[in-house]
């Protein structure tokens, strides 16, 4: 369909029929623009006596996004969403919504506010609302439950997550097979409204039947999300609208929603994750690179190490379609690993969610090497092999003569210095760090880390390829643990710090966890494994050495061979193969005499301060990073703690939650511990110069661009 360019809204005539078009690139956002353009259009289409009945589609791949969500935070809803819906559903004339493609919240919305809808049967439709912290407020769960059935309703709404058009039974009057046929089919569908004078079916006018939608009906949906919705504030909310549907008629019931829609969208809940859609998507967009710069095309990749991580890495290309070469250097480690990722597969298959061809296929792209000549031809290699300089150095000095040039170099290293290991191959500006998260094929969080002399297309490929393999990438500069673990660290000392004054582990543990952490810090120690965290104090005497009492019990459980869960005792013990944490009074004791030797004087501590104190400190060094320039932005650092350890969403990430509760406050508290705690305050609670800067001048991290 052909119409002219400006518009956000424009109609074509086709014969008796109205043909109104949305085109508001990139996702057809229900901006005010096209609010205006619907009202605008559709009244003179009502108005028209040629026309009998009315189509609304799209000139865009999607039907519509949705409401404009860059709009929430101005204050100009004008028209309304509603008042538009509430035009088409009480029009005079047929209006058919005609889906061409995704239709997602308000867009999905405005196809429910219509007559009569059609699309192709693999069309995405949703309710995503409740990934921004609110509901449908157009009518979403108002209409689709008269449509679609209660149960179908309240799941697309709590879930938010998109289905086919042909799973939503009773919402689409005719669904196609080929998207190709969709228009002439949908046309002839209106003609045949027209002919035979069909009565207009108002969503509004169809009932719900109570029987269909018993009280236990929603005390079971509520068990049944608890686990996933704990902490959050909307999804309640989402079911008490639904609720609302079945026991009021459509006027009442709208009015219900609005209501909640409106306290969910007051909610510092909202905001957060709001500032998550935009932050995650912003992750993207890097000024290392631009629209010129070339990318170089990765058609093949080596994966060094066939360990749980090399394992893990090597998943996700074969899951994009890439074939890789694994190599280890002994063929019973390359088997290993090898059975290892089968083993993965198979399981993903008895989930249903592979089928045993998928595995094969993916298995046939997975081929082993013990040679490093095997890596001649690769594209990218990834290294994953074990986490010592000297190591890393060998691997990259060989890579530098195997491979071809062009070959793009990486490292999986999640501390040591990538230009130290740049430096020992003759093509630093190759060469790049790709920090996966464990487990690598299920964790979404790829830090790319650009050495001084890393090229700026080997950073967009290696950010494009991110995408490809399903991961999000978030650019960093080099520093000890980049981003995401140079700031778990305060928060591991801190706990630890707090253990020797005489805190208990699960005291602490839950607290972090009724914050919304998936686990407290003890339990993701021992999950982890102690030893791990050891090592790595070890390599780093010198930061430490300034502080006896840094991570003492800890090192003392280390030594005494409790490494953590692995072995069946860590801060806490654990029943074979049971992941469930047993307080041990023993771990006390030692804290105990830990700070008898270091004349610490133990204590009580407020759950605030235990709170303040593992993540404040989080927070500052997580401005310090931002001041260096390790990242580029507050957002990216949002990014990495959301889907690289499991901070609440609905808290929008470490720096979001700072700006929320004001970084004033952040500033105080951090003098205050800083003030308070003697000697080992000063050490460790300075706060970051741009935290005091921006706290003073009433500004946000978010306003903070280095
Ligand atoms: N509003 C504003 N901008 C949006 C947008 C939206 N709804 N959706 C996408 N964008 C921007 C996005 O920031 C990016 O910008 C560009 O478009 C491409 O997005 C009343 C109140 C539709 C599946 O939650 O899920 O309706 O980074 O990279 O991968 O009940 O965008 O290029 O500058 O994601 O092809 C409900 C949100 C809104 C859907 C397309 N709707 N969007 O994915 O592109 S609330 C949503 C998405 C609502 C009503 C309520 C995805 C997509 P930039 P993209 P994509």
């Amino acid at each position: 369909m052909s119409a002219e360019k400006s518009a956000a809204v424009v109609s074509q005539n086709q014969g008796n029929i109205a043909i109104v078009l949305m085109q508001n690139p990139p996702v057809n956002a229900l901006s005010k623009a096209v609010r205006v353009g619907l009202i605008s259009e559709i009244k003179a289409a009502l108005l028209d006596p040629s026309i009998e009945a009315i189509v609304i589609s799209s000139q865009q791949a999607l039907f519509s996004g949705g409401a404009d969500i860059s709009e929430f935070s101005g204050n100009d809803f004008e028209p309304p969403l509603p008042e538009v819906l509430d035009l088409i559903e009480n029009a005079s004339k047929p209006i058919v919504a005609v889906l061409n493609g995704p239709a997602f919240g308000g867009g999905l919305e405005v196809a429910l506010a219509c007559h009569y809808r059609v699309t192709f049967s693999a069309n995405k439709v949703g309710l995503p609302e409740v990934n921004l912290g609110i509901l449908p407020g157009a009518g979403g769960t108002q209409r689709l439950p008269r449509l679609a059935g209660v149960e179908t309703a309240l799941s697309m709404i709590v879930s938010g997550k998109p289905v086919a058009a042909s799973s939503v039974k009773g919402v689409f009057d005719v669904l196609v097979e080929d998207p190709q046929e969709l228009l002439d089919k949908a046309m002839a569908f209106v003609q045949k409204l027209i002919v035979n004078g069909e009565k207009i079916r108002r969503t509004k006018d169809l009932n719900i039947d109570p029987a269909s939608a018993p009280a236990e009906l929603f005390a079971q949906y509520r068990q049944g999300i608890a686990k996933q919705a704990r902490g959050f504030f909307s999804p309640e909310r989402c079911i008490q609208a639904v609720e609302a549907a079945v026991e009021l008629p459509l006027e009442e019931g709208l009015q219900r929603e609005s209501e909640l829609f409106m306290e969910c969208m007051r909610s510092p809940q909202a905001r957060a994750q709001q500032h998550f859609f935009f932050a995650e998507r912003a992750a993207g967009h890097v000024a290392d690179f631009d629209k010129a710069t070339p990318v170089r095309e990765i058609k093949k990749v080596g994966i060094i190490g066939a360990g749980t991580m090399g394992g893990g890495i090597a998943m996700n290309f074969a899951n994009a379609g890439i074939p890789v070469v694994l190599l280890e250097l002994k063929q019973e480690a390359l088997d290993k690993g090898l059975a290892v990722i089968r083993g993965n597969y198979e399981n993903s298959a008895k989930k249903g969610k592979l089928s045993p061809q998928d595995v094969e296929e993916r298995m046939a792209l997975l081929v082993g090497a013990t040679d490093y000549q095997e890596l001649a031809d690769v594209d990218l290699v990834i290294e994953a092999v074990f986490e010592k300089m000297e190591v890393k150095k060998q691997v990259f000095s060989k890579l530098d003569e195997v491979c071809k040039a062009g070959a793009i170099l990486a490292s999986n290293t999640s501390t040591l210095d990538l230009n130290e290991i740049a430096a020992c191959t003759s093509r630093p500006q190759d060469v790049i760090g790709l920090h996966f998260f464990s487990p690598a094929n299920v964790m979404k969080l790829l830090e790319v880390v650009k050495g001084e002399k890393t090229s700026a297309d080997v950073i967009k490929t290696c950010m494009q390829m991110a995408k490809k393999i399903r991961k999000v990438a978030v650019l960093v500069g080099v520093c000890f643990g980049f981003v995401g673990n140079r700031m778990i660290e305060p928060y591991g000392r801190e706990s630890n710090r707090l253990l020797l004054e005489g805190a208990s582990p699960e005291h602490v543990d839950k607290i972090i966890y009724d914050f919304g952490m998936p686990m407290g810090p003890f339990t993701m120690g021992d999950m982890a494994g102690l030893d791990i965290g050891y090592f790595v104090r070890q390599s780093r005497h010198e930061f430490i050495s300034q502080d006896p009492s840094y991570c003492v019990v800890a090192n003392r459980l280390v030594e005494d061979g409790r490494v953590g869960l692995k072995v069946g005792k860590g801060v806490y013990l654990y029943e074979p193969g049971n992941r469930k944490p047993i307080p041990d009074p023993k771990v006390l004791e030692v804290a105990k005499q830990e700070a008898q030797k270091l004349d610490i004087e133990q204590r009580e501590h407020s759950e605030q301060e235990i709170l303040e104190r593992c993540i404040f400190p989080l927070i500052n060094e997580g401005a310090r990073i931002l001041e260096e320039g390790i990242a580029a932005k507050s957002s990216d650092i949002d990014v990495i703690y959301v889907y690289g350890y499991g901070f609440p969403v609905y808290r929008g990430g470490p720096m979001q939650y700072a700006d929320e509760i004001g970084l004033d406050k952040i500033y105080d508290a951090m003098c205050k511990y800083r003030d308070e705690l003697g000697d080992y305050g000063k050490m460790w609670f300075e706060p970051a110069p741009l935290l005091k800067k921006l706290a003073e001048q009433g500004k946000r991290f978010v306003d903070y661009k280095n």
